[in-house]
């Protein structure tokens, strides 16, 4: 559509214009984007006098679809609903039918994102607020976790994600090559699992299996019934996650059905909650079986783009998002570059055992136990507990992953020698063990604690189940006569925040 790649083509004019009315032309340019692509969501004739539509099917009542002259597109099975193309004359024939539960427009769901300018960078802003890099250096990166991501395709020969996809399927041209013909899709793929390989960019779970479903066409547009069947294939192919930065204001039964169904069946749907600004989040976003994700600027408020509203789940960076598309790199704005961080994130907690959190003891993640999870360590952002802006808040999977449950550091032996003539060196052996499934960066402190000293501190990284035998000296000539308390303390240490995890003593009587 050339108005759009007017917009498209004016909106990166305004992008690289420099000056203080930047960031309100951003949004109006923005605005203005989204309002045509949401106009262009009322165009879903297949064809002159043929429309396309989703119709709710009832029991075993059949629909005359060949009498009706209608050419079925999807019958779905997770849901009771079919996508067909039925002519315009026949609509009212097709919904007086016993078999038809309901008949709803096929409404177009649009790609929620805009092109800034063109960057480097190797660890985007957004990966790094998310915790992710800590995460990553424990060996989390999202290993056996699979990602859909329901989108414009995913440009798979790029070498940052090559690596990572494992394949989809294309609903647009119906065949099996996803490849991305608009570059969103691409974006976000990048933003969720971009190779750990310091060239280019880094994504918040590089080790992850992302599976493209494209849904959206080469302008960023798609129709809810490729998208309704996207979800269906992700539930089919057992994924674990479904990433889905789209959406439109038209509400449908044959998605929120087509969700609801893919919750039900243990898939985390995340979703994006949409660029208009406004206190209105779009579908499916707005669907309880989904996440639904608004967008944070760098300085950590919610972006004056990004719509809000009761549904918010979580706020996620979404502005100045440097990652992946067909030719290198790009940097876009959105809440559409929000709902990968949030999936990304997800996948990190997938790839950790539920611990404490699983509540039906099945020792697997629901959906339900995952958010759970992320809201318990989510940083509450603006009022008070959960609001209209950021949900919960904002993910931190790095606080999530180093929760204790998951940790494990084990002092084996403090060896001293019980009696020490003053002023002899005082020579003690440290033997510890990374006892959690996790590489760990461990803090080791040795403190006098009879006088409250505090005599050396030492770091070590350890792989999991390695043990380390720390050798420390010290000099006995100050030391008061009678009996020293030593007391070592090894800690997982993460952003300053230490998770004590284990502590040992022993006496030496200083003569
Ligand atoms: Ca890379
Ligand atoms: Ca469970
Ligand atoms: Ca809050």
């Amino acid at each position: 559509m050339s108005k759009n790649n007017v917009t498209r083509d004016k909106l990166r004019e305004i992008m690289t214009d420099g000056g203080t009315k930047m960031a309100k032309m951003k949004l109006n340019a923005g605005a203005l984007l989204i309002a045509l692509l949401v106009s262009c969501c009322a165009l879903t004739q297949a064809g002159p006098g043929v429309r396309r539509v989703l119709v709710g099917t009832r029991g075993e009542k059949p629909v005359e679809w060949e009498k009706l002259g209608a050419k079925v597109r999807y019958r779905y099975h997770l849901i009771p609903a079919v996508a067909a193309e039925v002519p315009q004359e026949r609509l009212d024939e097709l919904s007086r039918q016993v078999g038809v539960a309901y008949v709803e427009e096929d409404a177009q769901a649009a790609a929620i994102q805009s092109a800034a300018e063109r960057r480097r960078d190797v660890v985007p802003w957004g990966v790094q607020a998310t915790g992710a890099p800590e995460v990553n250096r424990s060996g989390n990166k999202g290993q056996g976790v699979r990602v859909a991501v329901v989108d414009t395709g995913i440009d798979y020969r790029h070498p940052d994600l090559k690596g990572c996809y494992r394949g989809g399927y294309d609903f647009v041209d119906t065949d099996d090559d996803p490849r991305d013909e608009h570059g969103h899709g691409t974006h976000c793929a990048g933003i969720i699992a971009a190779k750990d390989d310091g060239k280019g960019v880094v994504g918040i779970a590089p080790d992850v299996e992302v599976y493209a479903l494209r849904v959206m066409d080469r302008k960023g547009r798609g129709f809810y019934s490729d998208v309704s069947a996207g979800i269906e294939w992700a539930v089919d192919h057992r994924m674990s996650i479904v990433s889905l930065s789209l959406g439109s204001h038209q509400p449908s039964r044959t998605l929120a059905a087509m969700c609801a169904a893919a919750e039900a069946s243990g898939v985390l749907l995340v979703a994006a909650a949409g660029n208009d600004g406004r206190r209105s989040v779009v579908y499916p976003a707005k669907y309880s079986s989904t996440i639904a994700v608004s967008a944070l600027n760098p300085d950590g408020n919610v972006a004056s783009y990004s719509n809000y509203g009761p549904e918010i789940d979580f706020a996620a960076p979404g502005t100045l998002i440097t990652s992946t598309v067909g030719k290198g790199f790009a940097t876009f704005w959105g809440t559409s570059m929000a709902c990968p961080h949030v999936s990304g994130a997800v996948a990190l907690i997938l790839a950790t055992p539920p611990g404490a959190f699983d509540r039906d003891r099945d020792g697997k993640w629901s959906p339900a136990e995952a958010k759970a999870c992320l809201a318990a360590y989510a940083r509450d952002y603006g009022p008070v507990g959960r609001d209209e802006k950021y949900g919960c808040g904002v993910i931190d999977v790095s606080a999530a992953f180093f929760r204790p449950e998951l940790h494990e550091v084990r002092i084996d032996k403090v060896e001293v020698p019980p009696r020490l003539r003053a002023g002899a060196p005082l020579r003690t052996t440290v033997t510890l063990t990374n006892a959690s499934k996790y590489e760990e960066i461990i803090t080791v402190q040795l403190i006098d604690d009879t006088y409250k000293i505090p005599m050396a501190w030492r770091r070590v990284e350890l792989q999991p189940g390695e043990s380390a035998i720390l050798k420390f000296q010290f000099p006995s000539k100050t030391a008061a006569k009678g009996d020293h308390l030593l007391r070592v303390e090894a800690a997982v240490g993460i952003g300053g925040n230490l998770i004590a995890a284990s502590s040992k003593g022993s006496t030496v009587t200083v003569m």
